[in-house]
């Protein structure tokens, strides 16, 4: 018996090139929000020059998705951003604290990946705040509200020694960031054990915060990129309560095994819905957009069933 952890939606892709009304190479890593009774999703697009910019779409289903007409973040042309996003920005997280919608996003430039937060309140302006890293970092993802007076985010930092994992950080202002701690590090000989990165905002749950990530295995050929969960404290987020040994989710359509990056699924957003589903959206193989569906019970049942040592 097969019985999917996540099942996929019957017409993935629900976004590909072809969508967008201005040129580009692919379509995928979005971060997925609900604002105002509707979706709102923003993609990341390689365009021709092999860099990548970030489109909006919207969709009331949250399955049909209709793209603005322009991207709606490029690089910035400020002295102070601009440095930092000359080589692209890409896979934006979003996070909703009261009306304010925060974006993290990576930064590329000569100087390596940074993080760049901006914000905003309606999806048409858009408010760079600060760059909230050093180089190097990808996958930054803020929860959802402040936890003990303190913005919290999960990082994941670059090392030569030490394989990739998921740190904490924390803050006052969302400007000053520190008390970084390693809190998952990828399990040797295990679907996630070459490197794991954040993906989705945190769900708050009653049992905790849904963290679901990626973890990347090795093989003969070419590198996999699989979704799993993670299950944290609610007071205390830098206590993990479980991860769970198995993945939820792996490359099985024919849009996710081939594309610009073979083998890849990658969240960056997930969307819980009142009847205790949660949407979750992928890009697949760094080419297209793609949405299934989960039991939010299912996902925690599994980090606190059958988990895996988180260190
Ligand atoms: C990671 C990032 C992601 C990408 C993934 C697979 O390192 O670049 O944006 O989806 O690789 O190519």
């Amino acid at each position: 018996m097969n019985n999917p952890i996540v099942t996929r939606y019957k017409n993935n892709p629900i976004l590909t090139k072809d969508d967008v009304p201005y040129t580009v190479a692919t379509v995928h890593n979005a971060g997925v929000v609900k604002y105002k009774d509707k979706y709102i999703m923003l993609f990341r697009s390689h365009l021709h020059n092999g860099r990548s910019v970030i489109g909006i779409a919207e969709s009331e289903d949250g399955y049909n998705f209709k793209v603005g007409a322009e991207p709606f973040l490029t690089p910035s042309s400020d002295t102070v951003f601009g440095e930092y996003e000359e080589y692209g920005v890409e896979d934006v997280r979003i996070s909703q604290i009261d009306d304010d919608f925060l974006l993290t996003y990576s930064a590329y430039s000569r100087h390596g990946v940074r993080i760049g937060l901006a914000k905003t309140k309606d999806f048409k302006t858009v408010e760079r705040i600060s760059l909230i890293t050093q180089s190097d970092l990808r996958n930054v993802v803020i929860f959802p509200e402040k936890i003990n007076g303190l913005y919290v985010r999960l990082d994941r930092p670059h090392s030569e020694i030490s394989k990739w994992s998921i740190w904490i950080s924390y803050s006052p202002d969302l400007v000053h960031w520190g008390n970084s701690k390693l809190i998952i590090k990828p399990e040797t000989y295990h679907w996630d054990e070459m490197k794991i990165g954040p993906g989705a905002t945190p769900i708050k749950t009653e049992n905790g915060w849904l963290n679901i990530y990626h973890g990347v295995f090795e093989t003969m050929s070419g590198v996999v990129y699989r979704l799993g969960v993670a299950l944290h404290d609610l007071e205390d987020p830098s206590k993990i309560i479980g991860v769970a040994d198995e993945w939820i989710l792996q490359p099985e359509d024919p849009w996710e095994i081939t594309g610009y990056v073979t083998n890849v699924v990658f969240t960056c957003g997930a969307v819980a819905e009142n009847d205790g589903s949660v949407k979750i959206y992928w890009g697949g193989a760094d080419s297209v957009m793609c949405v299934g569906t989960a039991n939010i019970n299912d996902l925690v049942e599994m980090c606190l069933k059958n988990p895996r040592k988180p260190v």
